[in-house]
């Protein structure tokens, strides 16, 4: 097939997926950037926020502001019931068994952290290993870094290979009785690679391993099924999910979560406080001291509401079609050099430019309007192993369009000539 139909071929594929209109449900989209629409391509960092979520929290604070969990006014009950019933949501979204196994969080990073820290200070010893991978983002790193600092346990890293994919032979080599947690990420935000995490996870639990997957790329671009995976803990933060920034989510299986010690103390987390002791509260409560980010919360279900009107799977269909005929493009481009080749990849695309440093092609791009992003996208063993200071990413979300993909390429061949 020549590449005009092959492209065609790919367009055809997503007709039916009506892009203009779920567009219209993002205000921020229209809009100009120094003169020129703007092309919203930095989706791995922060997604857009539809309308249904802006109102959602405006709704929250124009008509029933209050404390949750505390009142027994009205405000507050009505409170407390978005609050839980944006529980309710996430935890039907991953299908947990129970809304006690769902946690909010401030987000992925949060998430990790309380697990190193909760599960693992309190039962790790230099005795045992941890094995997370060389493709982390450095919020599946320094955690288990810092719990390593603090206990003694041991850390390893699964090795990547020229695609930017696991070596899983090495991370069968890397297990064994000592290993106590395996931590991996579902989807790389660098490169895109998505993860074997299935393999992964009943390979580390063939020795008693338990398994934190890092969700931060994976949940607005494929559906997760927790109890099918049979992770142990699964994070994932809101804002990479059409949801708010600050909030996020920590699924534990229950059983560890019950064995688990709070991570922070303070109020609601507990059922009775004595001045010489306190009780702690059930599940979840236990891991939510304090006054949560209510407002994060009821955003965060109504993106949930709103993803599944549309569909993962539906989604999942539209990001393949642009990610292959960016890829077909940008192939075209010389001197562009594709960082991650995965055969399994979401819609990331990282590359170099010869000859040209990714912030001045980050630059270039934002005076089109276009917004990427340029770095080591908190990934810097994967920048060690390629041996690069930096990438340009293009990460796409389901409102993008291949005009957008033809407005990046016509970019990116300005920026050669700027360059050349
Ligand atoms: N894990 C992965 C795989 C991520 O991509 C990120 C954020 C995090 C964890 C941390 O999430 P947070 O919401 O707690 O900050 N990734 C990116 C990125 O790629 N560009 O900006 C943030």
């Amino acid at each position: 097939m020549n590449k005009k139909n092959n492209i065609a071929e790919i367009q055809n594929q997503t007709e039916d997926f009506d892009v203009e209109k779920f567009r219209k449900d993002f205000p921020i989209l229209h809009q100009e950037i120094n003169g020129k629409p703007l092309v919203y391509l930095d989706n791995a960092a922060t997604t857009q926020k539809p309308k249904s979520v802006i109102d959602a929290i405006e709704k929250y604070y124009q008509k029933y502001n209050s404390n949750i969990h505390r009142g027994v006014h009205t405000l507050s009950e009505n409170a407390t019931e978005a609050y839980e019933s944006a529980r309710l949501k996430v935890k039907n979204f991953i299908n947990a068994n129970s809304t006690k196994e769902i946690v909010f969080v401030r987000g992925a990073t949060e998430a990790i952290n309380l697990v190193a820290q909760s599960f693992g200070r309190n039962s790790l010893s230099k005795e045992d290993e941890i094995i997370i991978t060389e493709l982390e983002h450095h919020a599946n790193i320094v955690p288990w870094q810092l719990l390593s600092q603090q206990t003694g346990v041991k850390l390893k890293y699964i090795p990547i290979n020229k695609d930017g994919e696991l070596v899983e032979p090495e991370y069968k080599k890397l297990l064994n009785e000592k290993t106590r947690i395996v931590a991996v990420g579902h989807i790389s935000n660098a490169l895109g690679t998505i993860n074997p995490i299935e393999n992964i996870i009943n390979m580390a639990h063939e020795y008693g391993a338990k398994v934190l997957i890092d969700g931060a790329q994976a949940t607005s671009h494929t559906s997760v099924d927790v109890k099918k995976l049979d992770c142990d803990f699964y994070v994932f933060s809101g804002h990479k999910l059409f949801g708010p920034t600050g909030i996020g989510v920590l699924y534990g299986k229950e059983n560890l979560l019950e064995e688990m010690p709070p991570y922070q103390g303070g109020g609601d987390m507990i059922k009775m406080v004595t001045m010489k002791e306190t009780q702690y509260n059930d599940l979840p409560y236990k891991f939510e001291a304090g006054t949560p980010n209510i407002s994060g919360v009821i955003g965060l279900g109504a993106a949930i509401d709103y993803v599944n009107k549309i569909g993962l799977e539906n989604i999942s269909v539209h990001e393949n079609a642009l990610l292959n005929y960016a890829n077909q493009k940008t192939s075209e481009i010389t001197g562009l050099k594709f960082i991650g080749t995965a055969k399994q990849k979401t819609s990331i695309l990282s590359f170099t430019l010869e000859g040209i440093h990714p912030h001045d092609v980050g630059t270039i791009l934002n005076n089109e309007g276009i917004a990427i992003r340029t770095g080591h996208h908190c990934a810097m063993p994967v920048m060690e192993y390629f041996k690069i200071p930096a990438t340009s990413r293009a990460s796409f979300s389901f409102y993008n369009t291949y005009k957008e993909i033809d407005a990046l390429i016509e970019a990116i061949e300005k920026c050669k000539k700027v360059f050349s």
